[in-house]
């Protein structure tokens, strides 16, 4: 099978199950306030949804690519033999879907050993899907996007996020004290894969934030990437899961000097949530 073969058949496969996996959560919602436990602290939540689309994507991965390896958030962690590996978030922004707000999406994402190859975030509640595959763009709903114009620090909208500790949002709070003045506002939507989504279609200007999971970036980085945007850490090295800020080429070096100038990264236990 050709590369661009592969990329296309990867693409499909994911866009299948996140689809099903979306409608299987937006339907279930409307059905009522679904059940719910706790993780890594009593509000970092996980909903029986969560769970139902994670076995989903998953069986689905094992069932049509049986030699791959598959991390999920909800604990699916298999090995594989492929060179081909999943990252599945069934349900990024689950407060988002407990409380019955938009913005909760399925991100699905495959990488070889050069990095991510595909990726896809399906947002039911905003009827749109997010695609993208390296070296080939990123679209919504199959029509192709691109960050935003803004060039000016303090026109920038600019989405970010907080962890579950209390710890690390009393230090996520003070970088706010110096990051809100110097832009034109900030917008924290619940779901990184969504906010990462939204710089590639100029939604947002830039999106930051520190302390999440592989499959919190995954799809939404390629997305941004194949979409204009730069993804790195705070300090201009390559994006990973405990410290991401995409923006436009535009932006990158004003938004990394005013992370520095507020103290970030936020210096943790990395142990906490
Ligand atoms: C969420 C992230 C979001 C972050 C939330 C939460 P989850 O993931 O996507 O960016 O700010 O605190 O971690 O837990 O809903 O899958």
């Amino acid at each position: 099978m050709s590369a661009g073969a592969l990329d296309d058949a990867l693409l499909d496969l994911a866009v299948d199950l996140a689809g099903r996996a979306a409608a299987l959560a937006f339907e279930g919602r409307r059905r009522g306030m679904p059940a719910a436990g706790t993780k890594s602290t009593g509000t970092d939540m996980v909903t029986e949804f969560d769970r139902a689309c994670e076995s989903l994507i998953v069986g689905g991965l094992r069932t049509a690519r049986p030699d791959d390896a598959i991390v999920g958030e909800e604990g699916t962690a298999d090995r594989g033999s492929s060179g081909i590996t999943w990252f599945v978030d069934p349900i990024d922004g689950t407060t988002n879907f407990l409380y019955d707000l938009p913005g909760w999406a399925v991100s699905i994402a495959a990488a070889d050993p050069d990095g991510m190859v595909i990726g896809v975030v399906a947002v039911p509640s905003l009827g749109e899907t997010y695609t993208a595959v390296r070296g080939r763009g990123a679209w919504r709903n199959g029509e192709p996007i691109s960050v935003g114009s803004v060039t000016h620090l303090g026109e920038a909208l600019v989405a970010t996020g907080f962890g579950y500790a209390p710890e690390r949002r009393r230090r996520q709070a003070a970088l706010l004290t110096t990051v809100l003045p110097a832009v034109r506002d900030v917008r924290r939507l619940g779901a990184a894969s969504v906010d990462l989504c939204h710089v590639a279609c100029g939604r947002v200007d830039a999106y930051f934030e520190e302390g999440l999971g592989p499959w919190d970036l995954a799809a939404g980085a390629l997305v941004a990437r194949e979409a204009g945007a730069v993804t790195t850490d705070f300090a201009g090295a390559p994006a990973r899961p405990e410290e991401v800020l995409a923006t436009s080429p535009a932006l990158a070096a004003a938004l990394r000097g005013l992370l520095a100038e507020a103290g970030a990264p936020v210096r943790h236990d990395p142990h906490l949530p």
